[in-house]
């Protein structure tokens, strides 16, 4: 976690969170909170892009709470009519991006929030182009990238603006294809190693503890709005 000083230091770095969603509903009010926490904690700048694809369940409505709760300078709507896939969906987030680092990660809760500032401090550390969750961490030079899961990356903005240009796949294999994609174009990626567990509500990835201060949360929220 960021010292004061280090706060100091890095300011002037902004994080774009990419969150598309379609049908999430349920997941969102969660993974934005769990999102606001870290990055509270973190005491880095960052906002939170929201692109829904007219989602049928209302997750555009549940979208416009979050703004509300949050603001309108951390939470930013940027819905689209239909369901136009993952792939543009990355590419409109982007042009809307205020900041200089790009965060991607799914709103379905299969990626868990609390990596975030492992991921800010290893980019930090290597002045990396793009840092990538890991299940294990090679040696010998040897990645451990895990392709046939999807991670959580941080990438430099102008970084995956080149790679979003180049990358032709659709849904999930786009994913794997741009971290393909970086590693042609010698791009410099960091990894963090994470805790591999299938969703938040999984097994044991959010524990009930976080479960108990989530809704606290939301109470305290409904509280003071
Ligand atoms: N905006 C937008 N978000 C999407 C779309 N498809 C999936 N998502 C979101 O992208 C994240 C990954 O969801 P997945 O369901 O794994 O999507 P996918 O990787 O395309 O795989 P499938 O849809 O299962 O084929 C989740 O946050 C989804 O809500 C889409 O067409 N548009
Ligand atoms: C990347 O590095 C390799 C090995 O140094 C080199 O052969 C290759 O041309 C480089 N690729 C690009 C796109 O610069």
């Amino acid at each position: 976690m960021a010292s004061g000083e280090g706060t100091e230091r890095w300011r002037g770095d902004k994080y774009s969170v990419l969150l598309p969603t379609y049908n999430e509903r349920d997941n969102l009010p969660l993974i934005v909170w769990l999102l606001v926490r870290y990055f509270d904690e973190s005491g880095f700048d960052y906002e939170i892009i929201i692109i829904d694809d007219g989602s049928p369940d209302g997750t555009l409505e549940a979208a416009k709470q979050l703004e509300q709760i949050y603001g309108s300078d951390k939470i930013l709507l940027r819905p689209r009519e239909t369901k136009l896939g993952l792939g543009t969906a990355y590419i409109h987030g982007i042009q809307h991006a205020n900041g200089n680092f790009v965060f991607i990660m799914d709103a379905d809760l299969s990626h868990h929030p609390k990596f975030i500032p492992e991921f800010i401090k290893k980019q930090k550390e290597g002045n990396y182009d793009v840092v990538s969750g890991t299940r294990y961490i090679g040696n010998g030079g040897v990645f451990g990238w895990d392709l046939r899961r999807k991670l959580i990356r941080l990438y430099r903005k102008e970084v995956l603006q080149k790679l979003v240009e180049k990358c032709v796949s659709k849904g999930y294999v786009f994913q794997m294809e741009m971290i393909i994609r970086a590693r042609q174009l010698n791009y410099s990626i960091g990894e963090v190693p994470i805790t591999f567990v299938d969703r938040v509500y999984g097994e044991s990835k959010l524990g009930g503890n976080e479960i108990v201060s989530f809704l606290k949360g939301l109470l305290h929220l409904f509280v003071t709005t």
